[in-house]
């Protein structure tokens, strides 16, 4: 029995011996917490290097974008085809998602070798063979009929500028094929499969095998948001702010950040902690001075590690063994390897090997909990609660390393509440969420595209538009066709622009846009009998400025068409934009109104013109630019006027000189002739209207109802699934609440998605951003067709005046006012774009009317008055 405990001492006296020896021969590996903490401090520098626009290029942890934004949501469903290269194995796999509603993940897969002279050959053969594999595999399982789509899990660094394309930065680990280096090996491996005639497969996303790893762990983990590799390589992924990764254009939500930690220390940064053996493993390896974190850290290097380590070690006679047996390892590995290790040797190889693998561990965990410090940062908590997936045969096989790993990070972040989640299925699983992920919001894609299509206007649809409108302003003009005619072409009896000699003070009265204005400066709300109303309006004002006895010649601006027979005359030919007073349409403007001041029998206006906004607006421009013969109203209605030549107006008598025509454009198409080009959108909006068939082409092209064809937009978006998750809010089936100031809003450019969501919110609409990136688009598409059918009917109108001049080329000025044109970001610009497009032969000028169209109808009132006076005097 004594015998016995002599010899357990002088086993454990060895034991001891030994490990303290090659304790104070590894001295440099063993690392503190403090040093750790330094390393994790280094490490969120480095990151924080990499997400900077102006730095990443020369940042060694390159920190690349994968374009996954999101966690699998569990509606990932069908069919997909997914390969895995770059890790120990390669391999090929069928994976089925989730049938009848259930999250479940069939997979069948087929492992390949990647032979040396196939990873290190020729780039173009490497890919041939993976195709070669794929066709293989599509064969054994009989797949070769089916078009499916493919995730490609690729594990080296790959730049990416979308989810289906990736530039291979640099081979590590055993790969180092020739000619792959910064090309797109989405591309390379298309073109391989392409030899193959029964292979129809699409790649619809690349992927880095730690992103596949976080995938597969976050089907079952939702809190999964890093995925780290432990195995031939090492690498880690996790998914960061978008308002922090400067390479990616937007600010809303977030985006999986592949780090490529492997390449930590590239630039020096760990030179004070890597050994003389880290440097001689580097320099034997195949791409020296790159991964230099990796080769501290993974399964393809520790092995190498230990035995630069025992060589030394038995070079320094530390280790009994002859130095020429040195290459194996522990006892039964050393005796495999033909040696007969002592007891002794193999406690110190042992020793070494653990030392070797707890430097791995431990530098692993200090990257990690920089990692997940800076995610507990990014939301802001005290406390990080969050699930690490994991993968690779370090990890997996190595008996101690889970733990080591875990025990340390919990003692670097202990203000993280860390699940290690280990990835069953390896990063293929998660691969093919991914690749689910990518084909629904491509399916997606497509239809949200179609109905975009619809309102993307081409050249010749627009040439076809600005045709037809100068043949309906022909029909309009022209006595014989003028009664069915849609663009009414009415007479306005303003003969010409202000000469400057008008003086005087004048009253005018603004009805019929946004608001109702008395100028100078009052506005009041319309409710009640719309003449008594408007003489309450004067009436106050008259009040107001003291000129209730006031003889002030009146000039009427009353945006609606109608038909006149004089300046003061204004027959109502229908209402429009949001107006439907009774009793007022086929009546004269100015007799409603006399009567209404009469039936008030408080003061008394001579009114003197009855003006369309567009000719007001004309008038007040053409004060400032003699050139401006056009008034446009881009605003609640849509509508443009013109001087016309007396000769070509048969409606009125005379040939000499010319007319202001208000064109009532906002007709347009009334007679079907551009139904081509409306959508069920518009048809369901004008359906909706207060005067259904009439003024369609204003509602393609004015404020009151761009917000209306958004919605109906929406609505059926949202019903295909492809918005809201399909939740249509109570507040969106409201008609009229989508505003057209949203549009203007939504479409600016300073505002971020934040701002889109928030005005979603006010509707009731609980979006993501994927949502509010959408609604921007549709917002744009309907917008942009507005200006453009806009740009189309001016162009329409100055080829004419240039034609009717006999004119190479015209110079002319358009007055322009109404809120659209004023306030949304980018109609304007679209509208004098198409101008300049459909009518290159006129320098068109356009000029926003400051002070709205009474200055113009004062103007006009000024002129009749003058007018009115002489014909008196005479
Ligand atoms: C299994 C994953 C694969 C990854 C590998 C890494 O499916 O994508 O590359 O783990 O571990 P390794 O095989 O290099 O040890
Ligand atoms: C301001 C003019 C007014 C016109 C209005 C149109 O003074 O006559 O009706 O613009 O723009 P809206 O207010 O409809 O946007
Ligand atoms: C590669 C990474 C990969 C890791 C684990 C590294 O060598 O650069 O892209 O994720 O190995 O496989
Ligand atoms: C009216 C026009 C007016 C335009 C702009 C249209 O609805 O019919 O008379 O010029 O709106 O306000």
């Amino acid at each position: 029995m004594f015998a016995v405990h002599l010899m357990a001492f002088y086993f454990t006296k060895l034991k001891e011996d030994q490990i303290k020896k090659v304790d104070r021969f590894l001295y440099h590996m063993r690392l503190s917490d403090e040093t750790l903490l330094d390393i994790m401090a280094r490490f969120q520098a480095e990151m924080e290097k990499g997400l900077g626009k102006d730095t990443n290029p020369t940042a060694s942890v390159k920190m690349l974008p994968t374009f996954v934004r999101a966690i699998p949501d569990g509606s990932e469903n069908g069919e997909f085809l997914s390969l895995d290269l770059g890790g120990s194995k390669f391999r090929v796999l069928k994976v089925q998602v989730s049938e009848e509603g259930k999250r479940n993940v069939q997979m069948e897969s087929q492992f390949y070798p990647t032979p040396n002279e196939i990873i290190r050959g020729n780039g173009s053969e490497l890919f041939e063979y993976v195709a070669d594999c794929l066709a293989d595999f599509m064969k054994t399982k009989e797949l070769q009929h089916k078009k499916l789509p493919l995730g490609f899990t690729f594990s080296f660094p790959c730049r990416q500028t979308k989810l289906e394309e990736g530039v291979l930065l640099s081979w590590t680990k055993k790969f180092k094929a020739r000619g792959v280096q910064d090309t797109d090996v989405v591309s390379r491996l298309t073109k391989a499969m392409k030899k193959h005639k029964d292979l129809d497969v699409d790649i619809l996303a690349l992927v880095n095998d730690t992103v596949g790893t976080m995938m597969t762990c976050a089907y079952d983990d939702p809190y999964c948001e890093v995925g780290v590799i432990i195995g031939t390589g090492t690498n880690a992924c996790y998914m960061e702010d978008m308002s922090n990764i400067d390479l990616v254009e937007g600010d809303e939500g977030r985006m999986c950040i592949n780090t490529e930690w492997g390449a930590f220390g590239d630039d020096g940064a760990l030179e004070d902690i890597r050994t003389e053996f880290d440097r001689e493993l580097d320099l034997g390896s195949l791409n020296p001075g790159k991964q230099l974190f990796e080769k501290m850290i993974s399964g393809l290097y520790l092995g190498e590690l230990v035995r630069l380590i025992l060589l030394k070690m038995a070079k320094a006679g530390l280790l009994f063994i002859e130095t020429q047996h040195v290459a194996a390892m522990e006892k039964e590995i050393l005796v495999d390897l033909g040696l007969e290790p002592s007891e002794a040797d193999c406690i110190a190889v042992q020793h070494v090997c653990t030392i070797v693998s707890f430097r791995s561990a431990n530098l692993c965990a200090a990257a990690l909990a920089a990692i997940l410090t800076r995610l507990r940062e990014n939301k802001k908590l005290a406390r990080l609660r969050t699930t690490v997936g994991m993968d690779g045969t370090l990890y997996k096989i190595h008996p101690q390393y889970p733990k080591r790993l875990h025990k340390v990070v919990r003692r670097l972040v202990p203000n993280c509440d860390v699940r290690f989640l280990l990835s069953e299925s390896g990063s293929t699983k998660g691969a093919a969420m991914v690749t689910a992920v990518a084909s629904r919001v491509q399916a997606q894609r497509k239809q949200i595209d179609e109905v975009l299509a619809l309102f993307r206007l081409t050249r010749e649809q627009l040439v076809g538009v600005q045709g037809r409108m100068r043949a309906e302003l022909e029909y309009g003009l022209k006595k014989k066709t003028q009664a069915l005619a849609t663009v009414k072409m009415l007479p306005t009896y303003v003969y010409g622009m202000p000469d400057g000699t008008e003086k005087g003070k004048f009253l005018a009265l603004d009805l019929g846009g946004t608001n109702f204005r008395v100028p100078p400066g009052g506005e009041y709300r319309r409710e009640f009998c719309l003449f008594d109303h408007i003489v309450q309006c004067i009436a106050d004002f008259l009040d107001y400025m003291g000129l209730k006895r006031s003889a002030a010649a009146f000039g009427f601006t009353f945006s609606f068409p109608c038909r006149q027979m004089s300046i003061d005359k204004g027959t109502l030919i229908g209402w429009t934009k949001g107006f439907k007073a009774t009793d007022c349409e086929g009546e004269d403007v100015v007799d409603m109104l006399r009567e209404a001041i009469k039936r008030r029998n408080e003061f008394d206006l001579d009114i003197v013109a009855v003006v369309n906004d567009t000719v007001g607006t004309m008038m007040t421009c053409g004060y400032e630019d003699p050139n401006c013969e056009i008034g446009l109203i881009a605003g609640t209605g849509s509508n443009m006027c013109y001087m016309e030549e007396m000769r070509n107006i048969e409606l009125v008598d005379g040939d000499e000189g010319k007319m202001c025509i208000n064109t009532e454009w906002g007709g347009f198409g009334d007679n079907g002739c551009i139904d081509d080009i409306r959508t069920q959108y518009d048809k369901e909006v004008d359906e909706g209207s207060l005067n259904p068939g009439k003024q369609r082409y204003e509602k393609m092209t004015s404020g009151m109802y761009l917000g209306e064809i958004v919605r109906q937009i929406l609505i059926d978006l949202t019903k295909q699934g492809l918005l809201f998750r399909g939740q249509i809010s109570e507040r969106l089936r409201t008609r009229g609440i989508f505003e057209t100031k949203f549009l203007s809003q939504i479409e600016s450019d300073r505002l971020a998605l934040l701002q889109v969501r928030r005005i979603l919110q006010q509707l009731g609409l609980d979006s993501t951003c994927e949502d509010s990136i959408v609604v921007k688009e549709v917002c744009g598409a309907v917008s942009r067709r507005a200006a453009q059918l806009c740009g189309a009917g001016l162009a329409a109108i100055v080829e004419k005046r240039r034609e009717d001049q006999g004119l190479e080329h015209l110079r002319i000025t358009v007055g322009v006012d109404g809120t659209l044109y004023k306030l949304h970001p980018h109609f304007s610009r679209v509208l004098q774009e198409t101008v300049k497009e459909l009518a290159p032969q006129c320098d068109v000028t356009f000029m926003l009317s400051e002070d709205g169209s009474g200055k113009g109808a004062a103007l006009i009132t000024a002129v009749a008055k003058r007018f009115q006076q002489s014909r008196k005097e005479n």
